[in-house]
């Protein structure tokens, strides 16, 4: 908000002054007529001016009481803003290229990156907020978080809300109107350009305010950050937004060497490995910690398809011992709903300590499946009630609308299709981009292949297209 009314006005003055605010008629970047128009790209040519505006950002940072290690600039406009507040504070500063849209060449973000620490991200204007979301989402996909904006004026057209929904907070110096207020006090502007200027704020919302975006549109990060999301999700979704992968392979295979040989040699293109640790013939708790390390170099996480479905105090046994030891290496299990809470309840009463997440089964993919309508609906309800646990669902497509919850899918293949015993196969297009899922499962489609890397490439490349094309991003890699 506008901090003192001298300040403010000495401000509007300056602005005023050096044109980086004109009245009049001006075509927007989106086509749409403006009675007034920002062009603070001057500022850098009045030094005194530059130090100003950068002073109040950091004073209104600190007067809402932003936590931050690092401060970055929305490019380019408030990128000398960023360097001067850095420089008169000593805060370590990022740079986000613009440029680099190679993502495999190229850095993003320059600067010392930490991993789990908290940039603030500074800009000029904000209308719709999407310039703000673009920086935010690169600086998350390298593992940082980003919690609050801080602008010098907030144009009121929807943007803080649709920054609130991919959980940046907006703190503007000022709003549009109340620079407008100040501006018809100095005598700059008549009645008249300020009823027009609130007209035009009126007519041109870009984005209804109370309306939250579909799930589906949001990207990986976007949920990652949002409060309720769980810890497992979150690191799921961070590191399938670092590694371009939404693919879960599904290694079904009888053999505990090549099992180890297919994580190490796929390790790097998944988000998840899939086990059916019961199909190894010769499972040692040797498999186990070898599968755990080689998830820990190649930064995947390790699901157990073990589909538990008994009353809660057997499969608390089944979880956490008997030759398997589940709880013990599997970061994610999941469960039926047809026992009702109790499976979860005896699943969580090992796993929640041990920070495990699990997924309930909502639909599957063979033919006359018995997890439709009612069914799938109970098992929603029955993840929506123990949401420190379960953090989504096996289904065929996505089943909630609630943004923090994973949708993972199995029975994919390149054709759609099925086998002799009635698994059915959709696409990785249609999973991801159509039916709004979040992981494709894979499991023949890769295994089947005498090039397994290749045939898994194939699959993150199709799976990762399909999630760009639904959030309205560019190509994958
Ligand atoms: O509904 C389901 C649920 C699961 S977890 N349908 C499935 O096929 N699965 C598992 O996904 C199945 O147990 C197998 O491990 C994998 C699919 O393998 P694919 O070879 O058919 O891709």
């Amino acid at each position: 908000m506008c901090s003192t009314r001298g300040k403010m006005e000495l401000l509007a003055a300056e602005l005023y002054r050096v044109q980086a605010l004109k009245f009049g008629s001006f075509t927007l970047k989106s086509g749409i007529l403006s009675p007034v128009y920002f062009d603070l790209r001057v500022i850098v040519s009045h030094p005194a001016l530059l130090n100003q505006v950068a002073d109040l950002l950091y004073q209104t940072a600190q007067d809402a009481g932003v936590q931050y290690n690092t401060v970055c600039g929305v490019p380019y406009t408030a990128l000398p803003l960023a360097t001067v507040i850095c420089t008169s504070h000593l805060i370590p500063m990022l740079i986000r290229r613009k440029e680099a849209k190679d993502y495999g060449t190229k850095r993003l973000v320059e600067g010392a990156i930490t991993p789990g620490e908290t940039c603030l991200i500074i800009e000029d204007v904000v209308t719709s907020g999407s310039s703000v979301l673009e920086t935010a989402e690169v600086l998350r996909r390298e593992g940082l978080q980003v919690t609050d904006a801080i602008v010098l004026v907030d144009r009121e057209q929807g943007g803080r809300e649709k920054l609130a929904q991919s959980g940046v907070r907006l703190h503007s110096i000022c709003t549009l109107s109340q620079l407008m207020d100040v501006l018809q006090r100095l005598g700059k502007v008549d009645a008249e350009m300020v009823e027009n200027v609130g007209r035009f704020i009126t007519e041109n919302q870009v984005t209804a305010p109370v309306q939250a975006p579909l799930s589906s549109a949001l990207s990986y990060s976007a949920r990652a950050a949002l409060p309720d999301t769980h810890p497992m999700a979150k690191r799921l979704l961070l590191l399938m937004e670092k590694k371009e992968s939404n693919l879960c392979v599904s290694a079904d295979v009888t053999d505990s060497a090549e099992l180890l040989r297919l994580a190490a040699e796929l390790g790097p293109s998944i988000c998840m490995l899939k086990t059916h640790v019961d199909i190894l013939r010769d499972f040692t708790p040797d498999v186990s910690s070898q599968l755990r390390a080689l998830a820990h170099q190649h930064q995947f996480l390790i699901f157990e398809d073990r589909k538990f479905a008994d009353i809660g105090n057997t499969v608390k046994h089944q979880y956490e011992g008997g030759v398997f030891k589940i709880a013990s290496w599997a970061d994610v299990v999941n469960v039926h709903a047809v026992p009702g809470p109790g499976v979860v309840q005896g699943l969580q009463a090992v796993g929640e300590e041990l920070g495990r997440g699990c997924l309930v089964i909502a639909e599957m993919s063979s033919k006359g499946s018995l997890a439709t309508g009612g069914y799938t609906k109970a098992a929603v309800a029955l993840a929506e009630e123990h949401p420190t646990f379960v953090f989504g669902f096996i289904s065929g497509g996505k089943v909630s609308e609630r943004p923090q919850f994973l949708h993972l899918t199995p029975g994919v293949q390149m054709q759609a299709g099925g086998d002799a015993l009635g698994q059915q196969y959709q696409t990785p297009h249609e999973v991801i981009a159509n039916k709004n899922s979040d992981i494709i499962i894979v499991g023949r489609g890769i295994l089947s292949s005498n090039k397994r890397l290749e045939a898994a490439e194939l699959y993150r490349r199709a799976g990762w297209e399909a999630y760009m094309a639904r959030i309205g991003g560019g190509g994958g890699k």
